[in-house]
């Protein structure tokens, strides 16, 4: 299986799932321009041009993280990366899923981190980000993780924290939710995912 990413772009979040379950995987970096080295446009696999995408050597092609991340989730033992299938717990694994990708993801970070983003848009984004921060804190004020042990989602919430500072969030105003990004971080899979990319950002 193949994992198009972008260094530190939400495309981490599956780099760590697949590390945490030591599934075996090619990484394949998207160049600023698309054209990848086998002569495809990376638009022929993600119309969006958006990472994450994943790519089977049977042709199977998926798209859209919180879909990469369930499929990912499905490859490895139960358990490891996200709750038991229909259980409560799976069900909530995959609306903090959701909950990431549009009221954090898209909702919050995407505009603060837009090229054009005007002094106006980011002060309306950091006033966005105050309800679902509270709602987090709140949650994880008294958890390690979002539902039950390490999953996918929390390898994804992991992700888009890693913007804050970048989008002129000053985690460090959310307490809870600092101190669950340090120790996520510390987490052997995290940190080894985080140390692959983090030359591959310094260099772009
Ligand atoms: N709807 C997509 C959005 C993914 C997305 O926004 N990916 C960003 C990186 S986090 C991207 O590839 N942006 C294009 C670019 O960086 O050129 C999903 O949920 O996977």
């Amino acid at each position: 299986m193949k994992l198009y990413f972008r260094p530190f772009a939400c495309s981490l979040a599956a780099r760590i799932a697949l590390e945490e379950a030591e599934l075996d995987a090619e990484y394949v970096a998207v160049p600023p321009g698309g054209r990848l080295a086998d002569g495809r446009h990376f638009t022929a696999l993600s119309p969006m041009g958006y990472v994450p995408a994943i790519e089977t050597p049977g042709g199977f092609v998926l798209t859209e993280g919180p879909a990469v991340l369930a499929y990912i989730a499905g490859l490895a033992p139960e358990g490891v990366l996200a709750p038991p299938h229909f259980s409560d717990a799976h069900y909530r694994m995959l609306a903090w899923l959701n909950f990431i990708a549009t009221e954090l993801h898209k909702g919050v970070f995407a505009p603060l981190m837009a090229g054009d983003a005007g002094k106006d848009a980011r002060a309306a984004g950091r006033a966005r980000a105050v309800r679902p921060f509270e709602l987090l804190s709140a949650h994880l004020a008294t958890r390690e993780h979002l539902e039950g042990g390490f999953s996918v989602a929390d390898a994804y919430l992991l992700a888009v924290l890693n913007w804050s500072e970048h989008a002129g969030i000053a985690l460090g105003e959310w307490p809870v939710l600092h101190r669950w990004r340090e120790a996520l971080r510390r987490r052997p899979s995290v940190a080894r995912a985080m140390a692959r990319e983090w030359p591959l950002l310094k260099a772009a």
